[in-house]
């Protein structure tokens, strides 16, 4: 049966202004799983003006009351999680151990951020005039437009809607065109968790219809996009000519360094699930392997074996290590890196096509060895099952070339060795760094996000989220009984 998906504004789901609709496809099945609203500038004036409505209420409840929410809202996903991670995975495919982790993950986050409504902490310094004190304060701001993917349809909308939220900021949010259902059912947990009404908003949409005019609608102050780089930078600049804060999370490149100490099984493994598992469809996923020449022959060996061995199927069958690809458009994108990989002499030593299951949009793990440092499938983010093999002579060569792309997310070494481990931990320029683990896998305790072209210097997840959602205030309180004018040198004091 397909769900059909509305719009929740102020409280009530209701259907796109104009009526219309897109369709959500099961990729293991390619089947219709719902029909949701395609919003339009109508439908995110609505929202907006329903989260403006509801601002100066949620800003005014006290910030622990706010955080028993998230806290009750946490309980809610806990007892939802096996429904919500099935309906996930039959939404974007990939396996119910990770769609059940997603939620986990928001699990984890909305516990975080509830503690967050005890603490908000700002800071007191001493003031350079007598009788004077001086504070800043985390303020909330207003309206928040938050834009997030399909890949994580619950985890990453959470390290948005539950740091604004804490702040006291009112939400408009826009998910992934892949999962309007899956982002439903999260909405769903907030109003049965007593989120007043206006506070959290969601307008389903598809391309730009409903992100365009949501980046732009004067009233939205800050926005927080997950997503690919492309659509990312549009909003981006789209925003800053209107002077708006912005947090971005873009695309990866992300490399694990295998030196010829490490503990060769545990890299095979976690080289295995970072670049195949989730499909190779994380911003985290680990898509090149930069690996020293003396380790090279035995451990692609056994990678090409391990990816052999990988079932796919339908992430809904317990027995699947690996599900679909989103979408016809990622099969197509997968597929067209095999043709760049030929052209540039790179041999495809498994994998390399499409996967017949009769239907779905499968692709088979692929690992492609000789590369390159440079070459096109090295730099681009690929967003799929495929791992690229540089080989290394040392440490420094692999800094250099893990170091060597327009982003900077996630990077990883396998040494036994610690002085290389440390040497690694300051050499390696990209924003998450793992010694003897894979790229992927990123708790909610520490700042997310990645250096050059994966962001914009912004951090979500641990206390780092909170620099997205507030505005510093600052507040000086005399209590001399006189004027001390300020700035003004003088002994006078
Ligand atoms: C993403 O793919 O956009 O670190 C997020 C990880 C997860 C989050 C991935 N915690 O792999």
């Amino acid at each position: 049966m397909t769900i059909s998906v509305q719009n929740f504004i102020r409280g009530a789901w209701v259907d796109a202004k104009s009526g219309a609709t897109f369709e959500s496809i099961n990729p293991a099945t390619e089947e219709v799983l719902a029909v949701a609203a395609k919003s339009t500038q109508d439908d995110v004036a609505a929202a907006v003006t329903a989260a403006k409505a509801a601002y100066d209420k949620w800003r005014l409840t006290p910030a622990p009351r706010r955080g028993e929410i998230l806290y009750r809202a946490a309980e809610i996903l806990k007892e939802r999680k096996d429904d919500l991670a099935a309906l996930m995975t039959r939404e974007m495919g990939k396996i119910l151990a990770e769609t059940r982790g997603d939620v986990q993950e928001a699990i984890d986050m909305a516990y975080y951020m509830g503690g967050e409504g005890r603490r908000l902490m700002g800071y007191t310094a001493p003031v350079e005039m007598p009788n004077k004190f001086g504070m800043a304060l985390r303020d909330s701001v207003g309206v928040v437009g938050l834009i997030t993917p399909w890949n994580f349809p619950v985890a990453v909308p959470s390290w948005k809607i539950l740091p604004a939220l804490i702040a006291g900021n009112t939400i408009v949010w826009k998910p992934g065109e892949d999962v309007p259902a899956s982002a439903a059912m999260f909405a769903q947990v907030f109003a049965d968790a007593g989120l007043p009404e206006g506070v959290l908003n969601v307008v389903q949409g598809y391309g730009a219809d409903a992100g365009g005019p949501l980046v732009e609608h004067p009233d939205v102050r800050i926005l927080s996009f997950t997503g690919s780089t492309d659509t990312g930078l549009a909003v981006y600049s789209k925003a800053a000519a209107l002077g708006k804060k912005v947090t971005l999370e873009m695309g990866g490149k992300n490399a694990i360094i295998v030196m010829d100490d490490a503990n060769f099984d545990l890299a095979v493994e976690a080289i295995t699930w970072s670049a195949y598992g989730t499909t190779g469809q994380r911003c985290t996923a680990t898509s090149r392997l930069i690996v020293q020449k003396g380790i090279k022959p035995r451990l692609v060996e056994a990678l090409v074996e391990k990816a052999r061995s990988i079932r796919m199927g339908d992430g809904l069958d317990p027995n699947v290590d690996m599900g679909p690809l989103v979408n016809q458009k990622a099969m197509a994108k997968v597929s067209s890196y095999m043709a760049v990989a030929k052209e540039d002499g790179v041999k495809i030593a498994v994998g390399g096509a499409p996967a017949d299951m009769g239907k779905g949009f499968f692709f088979q793990p692929t690992l492609f060895d000789g590369v390159e440092q440079g070459m096109r499938v090295e730099q681009e983010e690929i967003f799929g099952p495929v791992l690229s093999v540089v080989e290394v002579a040392d440490l420094d060569e692999a800094v250099r070339v893990n170091n060597a792309t327009r982003y900077g997310l996630s990077s990883s070494i396998f040494t036994e060795n610690v002085n290389a481990a440390f040497r690694a931990i300051r050499d390696l320029t990209t924003g998450i760094v793992y010694i003897n683990h894979g790229t992927t896998g990123a708790e909610i305790q520490f700042p997310f996000g990645g250096t050059r072209g994966t962001g914009n210097g912004m951090r979500e997840a641990g206390q780092a989220a909170l620099t997205s959602f507030t505005e510093w205030k600052s507040v000086y309180v005399d209590y001399s009984g006189r004027l001390q004018r300020a700035q003004i040198d003088t002994d006078d004091i």
